[in-house]
């Protein structure tokens, strides 16, 4: 009995040993479909606490290459604070820029790899676009969470984070209205969380018919 007791101990403690010493404690399933009901891919989905503190920051590099005359990839998610390079692999010059609040700037034609990076320091929607091909045009879309992924064609992630306090998941697709974050508390179940989203999205826009920003006159 005493044997038993002490051994269970013993697991349990282990086990909490090893629940500690990783960095995520829990898992949340998302899966994210559109107004149809079909799994929607090039969604972004992070996790925020409800209250206090904001998680801290994890800094990743970050690229977005132009190639073929287009930005690759078409959506990048980042945490606030990140530094993204934009290399030109393509044997054309490019002038890529935005103007959206969360980030203004341009980088004025160029070829090759630019020396410095662009540090984006607020959360929101960036729409880059490049001032000789109107048809280029990617998203980054800046969170303040390292706790992020973007959905591929299946429509769903997997997203580890730590279990502290109470969390929230949201979700953005570029085809959404401006200013619409679905947004969902998680509920955790032996440290896993599910959440559907569906988004206020007809059908997936094709990347043809989503129309470039252009440079507005007076930037
Ligand atoms: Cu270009």
């Amino acid at each position: 009995m005493t044997f038993n007791f002490s051994f269970c101990r013993f697991a349990i403690l282990f086990s909490a040993g090893l629940f500690c010493s990783s960095p995520y404690a829990a898992s949340v399933t998302v899966q994210v479909v559109d107004g149809a009901g079909q799994p929607l891919a090039d969604a972004v989905v992070y996790v925020l606490p409800e209250s206090g503190p904001a998680f801290p920051k994890q800094q990743r590099p970050i690229e977005i290459e132009q190639k073929n005359r287009q930005f690759s990839p078409l959506v990048t998610v980042i945490q606030v604070g990140s530094a993204v390079l934009f290399p030109n692999n393509d044997t054309v010059k490019h002038h890529i820029y935005s103007y959206s609040p969360a980030k203004i700037f341009e980088q004025k034609l160029y070829s090759g790899v630019p020396a410095k990076p662009v540090i984006f320091d607020k959360p929101g929607v960036v729409v880059l676009g490049c001032n000789i091909h109107d048809q280029m045009f990617a998203y980054i879309f800046v969170v303040d969470t390292p706790y992020f992924a973007k959905t591929d064609a299946t429509g769903r992630v997997n997203i580890d984070v730590p279990l502290s306090g109470k969390l929230h998941a949201r979700a953005w697709h570029f085809s959404l209205p401006a200013g619409e974050f679905p947004d969902q508390p998680l509920i955790f179940k032996n440290a896993q969380a599910m959440v559907n989203f569906k988004l206020n999205i007809k059908a997936p826009a094709a990347k043809s018919n989503v129309k470039a920003p252009s440079m507005p006159a007076d930037y």
